[in-house]
């Protein structure tokens, strides 16, 4: 008898994984990597190309740079973009999400001058894709500003939404009979709160009370800008989609209390509601209790006007619903609360706007870069949040990997083992009747971790950056990607048998 129970427990276990293990991803889910300009295109002043401002920061300000290093070569993608799509073939990508360098296209900023070799690079590259059936995803702007538009305020000035859409008309013009998914901005926060208000990302301006919010309206009002001229005059045609990648980490309250509950609802308006409330709300506009919390504060510190800037309602209504899905760069998760865990910031600025609590549990393990934390349930706790706050979105995820330390370590478990999480979060996801269509590995090869330099690698391909020929070479993880890839689930107990790729048949 006590046999019987235990056989008849035994199968009900076995049964339970293997459902859990059989669950697949759609045919037409869409499995790829990413990269961006600056951390793998190298060749920063090569035919005609101008200066951008990570260009200028690692120049003039090397010390800024954990290991004083820069992305003058990188992995040198501007030589070796034809390895770059066989390593694509070899994992049997669906899409590859990459970005345009602005300074590349228009080397002067502006739409007067567009250079003809900068197009041919990309031209190539996304011909070389499409000749072997991979879709290319193009976000126009991941941080390489034109360093003479930051000389005029870059973000900060009002007129950047329209040099943004002349620009953008420019890509949409050259590449839009080929590329079908763009991306206008990726992840907002970094660009505004990082780069304007903080001193962790080009220009370091670290103007945290005032920059940070500037960027913020100015940002919107360029992607609606971007979205529209895209919608009016070339999706008739070219028939694609515009949206906007926007880095979404999860903020959940560290208890059930309703002082917790309302802090992370702060800490989600701060961090990227600022950025997705404008667009994908019915409201519209910056998001509601933070926008008064703002307006509070600024006018205890004496200011005239809210630090944070309100659009008009023509505005409003240019941006809201301007956006055909919705971009997701995930990584990580913290737990916020109302009383602890608060860390003083200066005054004014956006962390003293928050006044929250940031709490990280010491069982969630740490990544290379020490803000990667794996949490549990990460990205189904984002993405079903997403999907009922803003009516069911399009949603891809841009963005999601693991770093580990320097060098050219084949052998990347940690990463697998965050890799399959995040993926069983993703079936879990779909389970839950989320719109999510595709999910972007970051990132094919190791790069230039911005102010990390090449201390953290995040790739799935290790590069040998003291080789001229900067050599790709697979991770141990390139292989479980690959796997899960082409079987359409999650194998956990998959081992590749030797170290050795190949490229399979119809790839
Ligand atoms: C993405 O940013 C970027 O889009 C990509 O370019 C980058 O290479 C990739 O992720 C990996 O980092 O604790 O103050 O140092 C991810 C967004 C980056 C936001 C790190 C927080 C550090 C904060 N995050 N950042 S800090």
């Amino acid at each position: 008898m006590k046999l019987l129970v235990i056989l008849s427990l035994l199968v009900v276990a076995c049964h339970g994984l293997s459902v859990k293990q059989q669950r697949s991803f759609p045919s037409d889910f869409l499995f790829g990597c990413a990269t961006a300009s600056y951390q793998v295109e190298g060749a920063w002043n090569e035919d005609g190309k101008g200066e951008s401002i990570w260009d200028y920061l690692t120049h003039n300000n090397p010390g800024a740079v954990q290991d004083q290093s820069n992305a003058d070569i990188t992995a040198d993608s501007y030589h070796n973009y034809k390895r770059d799509v066989e390593m694509m073939r070899e994992l049997g990508l669906d899409a590859y999400r990459f970005s345009l360098s602005w300074s590349r296209i228009l080397p002067t900023g502006f739409a007067n001058e567009v250079n003809p070799k900068g197009i041919e690079y990309y031209n190539n590259f996304i011909d070389e894709m499409l000749k072997y059936g991979i879709t290319p995803m193009v976000t126009l702007y991941h941080w390489d500003l034109p360093q003479k538009l930051q000389e005029l305020g870059g973000l900060a000035n009002p007129l950047f939404a329209d040099w943004y859409e002349d620009y953008a008309r420019v890509v949409f013009e050259n590449f839009g009979d080929r590329v079908k998914h763009w991306i206008t901005f990726n992840e907002p926060r970094e660009i505004c709160y990082e780069g304007y208000g903080f001193d962790n990302k080009a220009p370091l301006l670290n103007s945290s009370a005032v920059g940070t919010y500037l960027c913020a309206k100015h940002l919107v009002l360029a992607h609606a800008n971007a979205y529209h001229a895209y919608n009016n005059d070339f999706k008739p045609t070219q028939g694609g989609v515009c949206g906007i990648t926007v880095s979404i980490n999860w903020f959940g309250p560290l208890t059930d209390s309703a002082e917790d509950e309302f802090a992370a609802e702060i800490a989600r308006q701060a961090e990227w509601g600022l950025y997705t409330e404008p667009i994908f709300s019915t409201e519209g506009g910056f998001p509601k209790e933070f926008s008064e919390r703002v307006a509070e504060k600024s006018a205890q510190q004496g200011y005239l006007w809210s630090r944070l800037p309100a659009f008009t309602e023509e505005e409003k209504a240019r941006a809201l619903g301007a956006s055909d899905f919705l971009g997701v760069n995930h990584y990580t998760s913290r737990l916020i609360s109302a009383t602890e865990y608060k860390s003083t910031g200066a005054v004014p600025s956006l962390v003293d706007d928050e006044d929250i609590g940031i709490y990280v549990p010491e069982d969630w393990p740490v990544a290379q870069s020490p803000w990667l934390v794996m949490a549990p349930d990460s990205i189904y706790n984002a993405l079903t949040h997403l999907h009922k706050k803003y009516n069911s979105p399009v949603i891809y995820i841009t963005e999601n990997g693991w770093s580990i330390g320097p060098g050219r370590d084949l052998i990347d478990d940690d990463r697998i083992t965050y890799y399959r999480a995040a993926l069983e979060s993703v079936l879990d996801t779909l389970d839950a009747g989320v719109n999510l269509k595709g999910y972007m590995a970051w990132s094919l090869m190791d790069n230039f971790e911005w102010l990390e330099g090449y201390t953290a690698r995040f790739g799935l391909y290790a590069v040998d950056f003291e080789d001229p020929a900067r050599t790709r070479t697979p991770r141990k993880s390139a292989f479980v990607y690959k796997h899960i890839i082409k079987n359409r689930y999650i194998d956990h107990e998959y081992e590749p048998e030797t170290m050795t790729m190949t490229i399979d048949e119809g790839n």
